[in-house]
């Protein structure tokens, strides 16, 4: 009974471990100088850059100021997370991916579009695809990071998860922010995405000769 109780368990510890896989996950901390990212309409005096101090427990961040002066009504500044050699996403199902990051803001209930694109190929090569998250997010505290771990299957569909390039937008808003004086800045830190994949066969192979240990001994 022992044994296959170790078995079962050892089993059930590798079925656990094989579940996730980290697709790429980024502390930022190595980064500096202006990111990639874009801006349009009102957005004046912007910029989006990692920054000492700004992180999570005062490591590098992702910054991005900007007051929106302009006369548009609409406008916004993103950052943009690029990775173009992503391997082992082997899952074409969103809904076995999720995104995690840190966020914070200086605004009560300021807050950002969630934009994912995919390319099937590396470094921005071969067919796009990409998927928002259906709403804004928001975060009603400033000044304090909140941390978000979303399952792809929220985002609106479209996505080829499977794509070895992967950009993601943090797109801070004009309609989150408002006009000069009320907030103007975004910080966004350690990006991370995971992905449950199907157990192996040997850990299946595993769990097949556990459960035969465990009937046999229960038949004695
Ligand atoms: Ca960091």
């Amino acid at each position: 009974m022992k044994k296959a109780g170790f078995l079962l368990a050892a089993s059930f510890c590798t079925l656990s471990t094989m579940a996730q896989v980290t697709i790429f996950s980024d502390n930022l901390n190595s980064l500096s100088g202006n990111t990639p990212g874009y801006n349009f309409g009102d957005a004046v005096n912007f910029s989006h850059t990692y920054v000492a101090g700004v992180g999570v427990g005062g490591s590098v961040g992702a910054r991005i100021l900007s007051d929106f002066g302009g006369t548009n009504g609409f406008g916004g500044v993103a950052y943009q997370y690029q990775n173009g050699n992503v391997t082992r996403n082997s899952s074409a199902n969103l809904s076995d991916y999720v995104l995690s990051f840190d966020a914070a803001v200086n605004k009560a209930n300021g807050g950002f579009a969630l934009i994912l694109q995919n390319w099937s190929g590396t470094f921005f090569s071969g067919s796009f695809s990409q998927s928002a998250y259906p709403s804004e997010i928001t975060l009603a505290t400033p000044t304090v990071f909140q941390h978000f771990s979303i399952n792809l299957s929220s985002f609106n569909p479209g996505a080829v998860p499977t794509g070895q390039t992967w950009q993601i937008a943090w797109q801070m808003d004009e309609f989150g922010y408002g006009g000069p004086g009320t907030g103007d800045q975004l910080i966004i830190d350690n990006v991370m995405v995971t992905m449950v994949s199907e157990p192996s066969s040997f850990a299946l192979a595993l769990l097949g000769a556990a459960s035969f240990a465990f009937l046999r001994r229960g038949r004695v």
